[in-house]
């Protein structure tokens, strides 16, 4: 047993509740916190006790909701500015991207990520090349193989190879590494396809990352079957008519535990549906700016009381895998929004939002929870304690200590 003490420790609670010179008592699993460390030190008299320094900051790991580590090797061979000549450029060098990540490749993505406090992430795997290092890497890893498929044509083959992948990410299963389904996106999964691929998450009760309306080229796509994508679909898919539109897609999560990333280009009646799914949507901020999709419009979630989280998405469009340097940048961008308030909902949305919506037993620091915990210096003390988020968000870049399931975790490389 062990207590951590540190001048500040976001419990990440509802209320946003910040302890000041406290303490978390934990094994694998947190045990007891209080704003008073003599106290825990009386009552847990046998505990090691860690003081984590002046200005230090203890909170409960974060996690990377959305991330595609099988493209880690990209940094200037897929194009920028706009959707549609990324993804030509992705048709272009996928291949090649993937032969150039290896396995020493993918651990430094899931190093560099650990190096932010991301303790948990949800992986989406389009070939399933990052099962071995997903399920060796000490992070608790939702693993979404990944549903893709168009054309009826070669429906069998590709449900299949994802059936396949699907079983072997199962045979794993254990205490940090979860299954989940990925389907790519409404463009380019069929609608049978796709029910074919829920009924599998719904047999398991698996959570399902899906991409929805994330450019302004998808969004004209299936609502009228022109623009951008006609070109695409006729010179790789031989086809010029798009397989389903948004209503039907949406329709067919009913029933199931849905996370639907990017959503800038999304309608007001597609946020009510969101919202009686009960969905999440992942929000990432710097592949949005570099595939040149447009803002998620964060207000409106929140009127349509749809949760938020944030996710890196792949270096595939990233720079960097840090979600500090992703919230930092979400800080930035949603320039209409009270810093101080949003700095809270962006922590919120690295911590206990993504716990929930992943299904993972951390996210906060309450009696119970695994003892995911993480923390960092500030540089210097707070003159006002309700800038803490912000001041987290702007400042901090590595963790000092990380444990996940009460174990001290090593970044060195
Ligand atoms: O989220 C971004 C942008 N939107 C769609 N797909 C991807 C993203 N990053 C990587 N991808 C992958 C996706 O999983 O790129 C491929 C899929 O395997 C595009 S479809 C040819
Ligand atoms: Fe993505």
């Amino acid at each position: 047993m062990k207590i951590l003490a540190a001048d500040y420790i976001l419990l990440m609670d509802r209320n946003f509740t910040v302890l000041e010179n406290g303490g978390v008592v934990f094994d694998e699993k947190i045990i007891d916190y209080s704003d008073d460390v003599e106290d825990l030190k009386r009552v847990y008299q046998t505990a090691e006790v860690q003081y984590l320094g002046k200005n230090s900051v203890l909170l409960p790991g974060f996690i990377n909701s959305h991330v595609h580590l099988e493209f880690s090797a990209n940094k200037t061979t897929l194009n920028y500015g706009s959707f549609m000549t990324w993804l030509d450029s992705v048709m272009e060098n996928r291949d090649e991207l993937m032969s150039k990540c290896g396995d020493s490749c993918m651990e430094l993505a899931l190093a560099n990520m650990l190096k932010s406090g991301v303790t948990s992430l949800g992986a989406i795997s389009s070939f399933g090349k990052d099962m071995e290092a997903c399920v060796k890497t000490p992070q608790k890893v939702v693993y979404f193989s990944e549903l893709i498929g168009s054309s009826m044509a070669s429906a069998d083959a590709l449900f299949a190879d994802f059936k396949e992948r699907v079983d072997n990410s199962m045979g794993k299963k254990g205490d940090s590494f979860f299954p989940a389904v990925a389907i790519h996106s409404p463009y380019s999964v069929h609608p049978i396809v796709l029910n074919k691929g829920l009924e599998v998450a719904k047999e398991n009760t698996m959570p399902v990352s899906a991409h929805f309306m994330e450019s302004p080229s998808e969004r004209k796509w299936l609502d009228s079957g022109t623009g951008e994508f006609k070109a695409f679909f006729q010179k790789f898919l031989n086809t010029d008519t798009p397989v389903t539109d948004s209503k039907r897609y949406l329709d067919s999560f009913d029933g199931v535990n849905v996370l639907f990333t990017h959503c800038v280009n999304i309608n007001d009646e597609e946020l009510s549906k969101l919202a009686s799914l009960g969905a999440t949507v992942v929000h990432c901020p710097v592949s949005n700016r570099l595939l040149g999709v447009g803002k998620l419009d964060l207000e409106k979630l929140k009127n349509n009381e749809i949760p938020f989280v944030v996710g890196t998405d792949g270096l595939s469009s990233n720079t960097s895998l840090s979600i500090l340097d992703e919230i930092r940048t979400a800080l930035m961008v949603h320039t209409d929004l009270d810093l101080n308030l949003l700095a809270k909902d962006l922590l919120k949305g690295v911590t206990s939002i993504p716990a929930r919506s992943l299904g993972l037993n951390c996210g906060e620091i309450k009696e119970g929870l695994d003892a995911d915990l993480i923390s960092f210096i500030l540089p210097d003390v707070l003159s006002d304690n309700s800038t803490i988020a912000s001041s987290i968000i702007l400042h901090l870049k590595e963790a000092e200590n990380i444990f996940i399931n009460g174990e001290k975790i090593k970044w060195n490389f």
